[in-house]
């Protein structure tokens, strides 16, 4: 049977051009294959069809205006139901109008708790005394008992099941108080539900002290070889324990036959991961010897650096709070992989280690909350609570764990708090009034720093002598006994038990603060005083006590000479550890990549992006979506490319992806979209492709390194393609554009709707005129200006092919603009000079009189050509217009020539790129972008002759594009005029020209440079 397929609901548009007619008479097509691509000048989206079958007649052709209902073919199908052919209009199976059971469930509870209109008599409400004593004890002794008896016969779950119904009940009686987030001041694992270690405790604690020793004596003689190199010792020494448990049990490597766990290192505690892999084996002594000296061969870098030991460190962490946000959205696009069936999901982990003081940086717990809405119970963070930061405590009137505890248990994490070891136990248990918890409450991190920075008796005095009950409890012991009494994050018992029950939690992700002693075993030169941070040289005296803490088997001779001390290579030790490591699968950190390359795309699939558009006007953000979407038929390319939009899909005309390869939603989605009868409805899917990340740039930049790096992280390549406003790209997530080059992520960075006078009524802080000079800093960003779309696919296609075909280590950024208007053909044979940053668009030479260069980028080149004609109708000047696509390649290549020129002064020079270009032109040059002048600078030291640059510098303010370019003198009239004086000055030209053209322009001499309006 023959039925038609018609244009659907397609949102606000009316007569939408055809640009691409994807079936012929005769086709085969299953359901959903697209039929024809439509565009207006906003976005761009294919027709999917709403059947399978045979294309018996095809009713339209490339260019034809067609509109909700027109129809576009007749397709012939034998399996069509009734059903569906009445509904044949509609693309969307419409949902069932059945409520989902859950959803009824939820109805159901909410209308239960519906106060009926009953007027209930006001309650006294006082709770309790003025000074805040309990106003019935033999009441509240009742419900102790009843909820004690609870806990005896049915356990803590339904205790607190009964405790959440009672609070329930007052909130309907307009109590506004809420339930505390936060638990008492002691360990969340019960000492009865811990699992023990199947380690030998002894063993591991002779391993965790030579770690120790070798990573405090590397930072030493570093710093007594040359004091300005520094270096942390106290990090580390607070930390080793809870790298040591999951060195030892929990983190799995990489190998052939598991993907690995990913492991995020504190940045500053990068001494103490070198001195494990030099006992594994893995680093020499002499690589110890150049910790922090990484110019000459086999240096160690300060910190985890991939881009400098690229076989070594996974993720650079120093930045304080990038590894935090980073591994968020790692562990998220991990379970998108899975999700959408690109890797397997083998219960993989991402633990991420952090400082306590680092979560005072917003990005740290930034997107927590994102990771408990995604459930990614793949996820573990460990803080390290040593109280400190660098200056100070980090919150010495109050408590960070339990701040860090409310916080995050109100994000929806599991919350593990390790904050006593295992000497605490006998005296938590003897502590029958809750007295000890209650004194533990009380005392805040600057005491307990105190403490530690004391002695035993102190901790008698000042902690358990503030009550004569607590005194006594400790009488029997001495004052070693009570120094002993450890901290939680240094007892190997209670951080097994923690990484144990972490690792087991499904459904959240999970926080584990650990309190510990920051520069633990230093004593008195560095624990728990306030300048551990900074404690980087340690005096014999010091050495021979953290000899002598650790029981380093060293002579005093040798310490004094900071020797490393490894053990035979058939020690116990040696032989413990690497079959710990063997157990786990291999060595880590490592940083390999195994990934295949992905395959070239089709050439076809740019081939009509390099043809003129003929009079269709279209932005390049828009011819970006459209070389896309022609992308995603690319069966090498379909599955890997990974879009990226921080909640801007619409402003860059790319809601027609929400559609065709979905939005990516862990849950699927529950509802049905009030736009789902229209083409570009919103579709979120559990295998969708898009990250729609919300507005966060933070978190779309994280989405882009995870994705840029799944290469290596995940042996599988893929191709990021982040869309964002320029102006809040560069400038708001620099930090993590510079992590990004470090980490060697691949991908495309898009600049959409840039430039200082194109963005035109955005204003002040949407107009970027700088983003490019930015980009320019990162060495491994290529980064072009392009104007054309041919410009763009070359560009593009270019990007994948270094990236995926020569496997080099670089990312694009590349500014498109939503300026519509024509696009040329591609000049033959100008792909080489496009790459390289130039190439002569279009010669005036009819007049022969007086010769111009005339450069422009972006969209300015536009008003540069505009300009050219200008010049050459009515002044008889010729010139060369070049399309710039790349001030930056043009510079790198111009420093390299010069540097190599210089370096080698008895060769024939060679000669730059933009130099080769422009030396045998004649006339001066004039050059001008959508950027500051400083973007076009760049090439002024590599070229010979007289050079003019114009820009956007100051700010940008909302006005139409064409008052704007008047306001920066970047538009056709400024650069004609300013051409003139140029070549006034330069002599080749009288000066009445420029003169009497600033007078027909309008152009006002004494109108202050834009930087100071
Ligand atoms: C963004 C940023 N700001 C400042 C620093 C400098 N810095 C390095 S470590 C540190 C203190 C860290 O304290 P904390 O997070 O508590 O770590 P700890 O050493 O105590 O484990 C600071 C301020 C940095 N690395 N990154
Ligand atoms: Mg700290």
């Amino acid at each position: 049977m023959s039925i038609e397929i018609p244009v659907p609901d397609i949102g606000d548009f009316e007569s939408v051009e055809i640009i691409e007619v994807l079936i012929k008479v005769g086709d085969i097509i299953k359901k959903n294959d697209p039929v024809v691509t439509l565009e207006s000048d906003k976005s761009s989206v294919e027709v999917p069809s709403p059947f399978e079958g045979k294309i018996s007649a095809l009713k339209v052709k490339v260019g034809d205006k067609v509109s909700k209902g027109s129809i576009l073919a007749s397709i012939e199908s034998n399996n069509l139901k009734t059903k569906e052919i009445n509904t044949k209009k509609e693309i969307f199976e419409k949902k069932e109008d059945n409520v989902l059971p859950v959803t009824e469930k939820i109805i159901k509870q909410a209308e239960a708790t519906i106060v009926q209109d009953v007027k209930k008599p006001v309650t006294q409400k006082t709770h309790v005394h003025q000074n805040g004593a309990d106003i019935d004890p033999a009441e509240t002794q009742e419900w102790l008992d009843s909820i004690e008896s609870v806990l005896k016969k049915d356990g803590s779950d339904r205790a607190q099941y009964l405790l959440k119904k009672i609070i329930d009940e007052t909130y309907k009686e307009d109590s506004n108080q809420q339930l505390t987030r936060i638990t008492p001041y002691i360990n969340t694992i019960p000492v009865e539900s811990e699992v023990k270690s199947p380690g030998d405790q002894n063993m591991e604690r002779r391993i965790r002290s030579l770690i120790r020793w070798n990573s405090a004596a590397m930072v030493v003689k570093a710093n007594k070889k040359n004091p300005e190199l520094g270096g942390h010792i106290g990090t580390f020494a607070s930390a080793a324990t809870l790298y040591d448990v999951g060195m030892n049990h929990f983190w799995r490597a990489k190998n052939n036959k598991f993907g690995g766990d990913l492991v995020y290192f504190q940045g500053h505690s990068a001494p103490g991961i070198y001195a494990r892999a030099f006992l594994e084996g893995r680093l020499s002594a002499k690589q110890l010897e150049n910790f922090r000296q990484e110019v000459g061969a086999d240096g160690l870098s300060s910190y985890p650096h991939p881009w400098l030991m690229p076989k070594f460190w996974q993720f650079p962490t120093v930045s304080m709070g990038l590894g935090p946000v980073l591994s968020i959205y790692q562990a998220r696009f991990t379970k998108y992989l899975i999700n959408r069936g690109l890797i397997k999901d083998e219960g993989r982990k991402v633990w991420t280690f952090l400082g306590d003081g680092e979560t005072d940086e917003p990005e740290s717990l930034g997107a927590i909350a994102l990771a408990s809405r995604e459930k990614l119970d793949n996820l573990i963070f460990v803080i390290n609570c040593n109280l400190q930061r660098l200056d100070g405590p980090v919150r010495g009137n109050g408590k960070i764990i339990q701040e860090l505890e409310g916080i995050f248990r109100g994000a929806g994490w599991n919350v593990i708090k390790v904050i006593w070891g295992s000497y605490w136990d006998q005296l938590l248990a003897k502590d029958k009034t809750g007295l000890l918890i209650k004194r533990m409450n009380e005392c805040v991190d600057g005491e307990y720093q105190a403490f530690k920075a004391n002695d035993g008796l102190y901790v008698r005095e000042k902690f358990f002598g503030k009550y004569p009950e607590l005194k006594d409890l400790v009488s029997t012991m001495t004052d070693r006994d009570i120094w002993r009494l450890n901290r939680g994050g240094h007892d190997p018992h209670k951080v097994y038990a923690a990484y144990e029950e972490a690792v087991k939690t499904k459904g959240k992700p999970t926080v584990i603060l650990a309190k510990t002693i920051k520069g633990y075993g230093m004593g008195k030169s560095g624990e728990s005083i306030n300048i551990t941070h900074q404690q980087k040289k340690l005096g014999e005296e010091d050495l021979l006590y953290y000899r002598d803490r650790f029981d380093i088997p060293l002579t005093d001779k040798q310490v004094r000479d900071v020797e490393f001390y490894r053990p035979d290579e058939k020690s116990d030790e040696i032989k413990y550890l690497k079959e710990r490591r063997m157990k786990l699968g291999g060595n880590l950190p490592e940083r390999t990549s195994y990934a295949k390359p992905i395959k070239k795309p089709a050439k076809n699939i740019f081939e009509n992006i390099l043809k003129s558009s003929g009079g269709r006007e279209m932005s390049t953000t828009m011819v970006l979506v459209r070389m896309l979407t022609n992308l995603l038929r690319d069966k090498n390319i379909t599955q890997r490319l990974v879009p990226i939009i921080p909640d801007e899909a619409r402003t860059f005309g790319m809601e027609g992806f929400f559609r065709k390869i979905g939005i990516y939603a862990h849950e699927g989605q529950k509802y049905e979209p009030e736009d789902s009868e229209q083409l570009s409805s919103y579709r979120e899917d559990k295998k969708g492709q898009v990250l729609e990340e919300g507005i966060t740039e933070t978190g779309a930049m994280s989405s882009f390194i995870a994705a840029g790096t799944s290469y290596t992280n995940h042996d599988l390549e893929m191709i990021p393609v982040y869309t964002f406003y320029s102006m809040f790209g560069f400038q708001r997530v620099m930090d993590l554009i510079w992590s990004a080059g470090d980490s060697q992520t691949r991908g495309f960075l898009i600049g959409a709707t840039s430039g200082r006078t194109t963005l035109a009524g955005e204003g002040l802080q949407h107009q970027d005129g700088h983003s490019q000079l930015l980009a320019s800093t990162i060495p491994n960003c290529v980064s072009y200006d392009p104007t054309f779309a041919y410009e763009l696919a070359i560009i593009f296609q270019d990007g994948l092919r270094r990236m995926h075909d020569e496997q080099e280590n670089i990312f694009y950024y590349i500014t498109t603009m939503n300026e519509n208007y024509k696009h040329p053909s591609m000049p033959k044979g100008s792909e080489t000079g496009i790459l390289k940053g130039m190439y002569l668009y279009k010669q005036f030479k009819n007049k022969g009189k007086t010769n111009v260069q005339l450069l422009g980028s972006g969209t300015i080149l536009r008003e540069m050509i505009m300009a050219a004609e200008i010049l050459s109708e009515e002044y008889n000047i010729d010139s060369d217009v070049w399309s710039v696509t790349s001030f930056n390649e043009l510079r790198k290549d111009g420093m390299t020539v010069e540097r190599k020129n210089l370096l080698n002064p008895t060769l024939k020079p060679e000669q730059s790129y933009v130099e080769s270009c422009l030396n045998k032109k004649d006339g001066p040059i004039i050059a001008a972008s959508d950027y500051m002048r400083s973007f076009a600078d760049q090439i002024r030291p590599y070229i010979s002759k007289a050079f003019y640059s114009f820009g956007t510098d100051g700010y940008g303010r909302s006005d139409s594009r064409k008052n704007l370019r008047k306001f920066f003198e970047v538009d056709k009239e400024h650069i004609v005029a300013y051409t003139l004086s140029a070549l006034a000055k330069e002599q080749l030209l009288s000066s009445k020209f420029a003169d009497e053209a600033m007078k027909k322009y309008k152009i006002d001499q004494n109108k202050p440079i834009p930087t100071v309006l």
